[in-house]
């Protein structure tokens, strides 16, 4: 096997064990770090940076950050400390890469190769948007987007728009939106965001700025390359463009954790089959599991604290295989009845894939 690559320096506090470096710039969670506490510890908990991470001294005095808005009846710049005094909110959500599941793409999509660990279950505090919003004489007219803009000093010589972090979401999910300045009980490390990132609970990972300096409420959608081109659901073989859907709002998504092929040597008789489910925008109704492959299914038990909506559940099945090779996978329901597709929906960039038969494992039992 390849030597591990080495932790890059501004992650060189995580756990090297528990991740598979992809590049400096994408880091994957292990599938069998996952762990059964519901949380994704910060040390493990997946990397990805579009652009070269900001220098740590922007988190040396992180209640100074200054925040913009833009696109209120009273614009100005907040800064940390501020915004600490308009709010507080804590919440627990999936954050996920829209390309978490790339690698199951037979067509091989260019772009990081996921499997399950561009993924992770993290709980944010910070202030809700719409408190920000409302100290700031609410949005102005005519705006139907929220905006944000990433903090990173962008590479010199190149167009601003086309390498600068900058996504924007209908309004409509406002509503549950923070400005977090905490996760994980710390203040968020630069690695993920600090001093202030913008959480979208529901919406996919890119969604979610990190060291946010701009917020507006925009008539339209940001011109950045990364919002007009980058993430759209593209048809096989076509390239991305503001017409095509764009990565947004996650659906209804399991996978089992364990046991795993690279275990080793599971022993016949019985197994505690578990992994995570969770519904996107809604909650998870329940889990089923199958150890033949999806011909037949086993409703399964959620396990561990319900964290709310926006969090992953823990499922467990517990069965009893007998010697031979099994295909184990898991099937979720969200609350309103949705169910995890059989099938991915094929895309040009390998985007939200939720296919239940992709994410299945297959185990040998001696
Ligand atoms: N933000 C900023 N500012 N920058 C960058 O680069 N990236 C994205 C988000 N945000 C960025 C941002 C992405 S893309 C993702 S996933 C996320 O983030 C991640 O996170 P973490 O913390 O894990 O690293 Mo895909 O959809």
């Amino acid at each position: 096997a390849p030597a591990a690559k080495p932790l890059p320096g501004y992650a060189g506090w995580k756990k090297a064990d528990a991740l598979i470096v992809h590049s400096s710039t994408t880091i994957e969670t292990r599938r069998g770090a996952f762990g059964t506490s519901v949380i994704t510890p910060s040390d493990q908990l997946y990397v990805r940076n579009n652009l070269p991470t900001p220098p740590e001294s922007i988190v040396a005095d992180r209640d100074a950050w200054q925040l913009q808005v833009e696109g209120v009846r009273q614009p100005r710049s907040l800064s940390v400390r501020e915004l600490k005094s308009l709010g507080l909110e804590t919440v627990a959500m999936v954050l996920q890469c829209s390309g978490n599941g790339r690698a199951f793409f037979p067509s091989k999509p260019s772009g990081t190769a996921w499997t399950v660990g561009a993924a992770g279950c993290v709980v944010w505090s910070g202030v809700p948007v719409r408190e920000v919003v409302k100290a700031l004489g609410g949005v102005a007219d005519g705006g139907l987007y929220m905006t944000g803009t990433g903090g990173e000093v962008l590479p010199a010589g190149l167009d601003p728009k086309s390498v600068i972090v900058e996504r924007s979401v209908p309004l409509s999910a406002l509503e549950d939106a923070l400005l977090a300045w905490e996760m994980n009980g710390e203040p968020i490390p630069l690695a993920h965001g600090g001093p202030l990132r913008l959480i979208v609970p529901g919406y996919t990972g890119v969604n979610n700025i990190k060291y946010i300096k701009q917020l507006a409420f925009t008539p339209r959608e940001s011109e950045a390359h990364i919002m007009s081109h980058g993430y759209r659901i593209s048809p096989p073989g076509s390239k991305g463009d503001p017409s095509q859907p764009s990565v947004q709002e996650m659906s209804v998504k399991s996978w089992i954790n364990s046991p795993l092929p690279e275990d080793g040597g599971q022993a016949a008789g019985l197994v505690q089959i578990h992994g995570v489910a969770f519904g996107g925008m809604d909650a998870v109704k329940g889990v089923e599991v199958s150890t033949d492959g999806g011909k037949s299914w086993q409703a399964a038990r959620l396990v561990g604290p319900d964290l709310g909506k926006y969090a992953w559940r823990q499922f467990v099945l517990q069965a009893r295989l007998p010697k031979g090779t099994h295909v184990l996978a898991s099937r979720a329901t969200d609350a309103r009845g949705r169910v995890q597709p059989e099938t991915r929906g094929e895309n040009q960039s390998g985007y939200n894939n939720t296919s239940w038969a992709d994410h299945a494992v297959t185990v040998t039992v001696a």
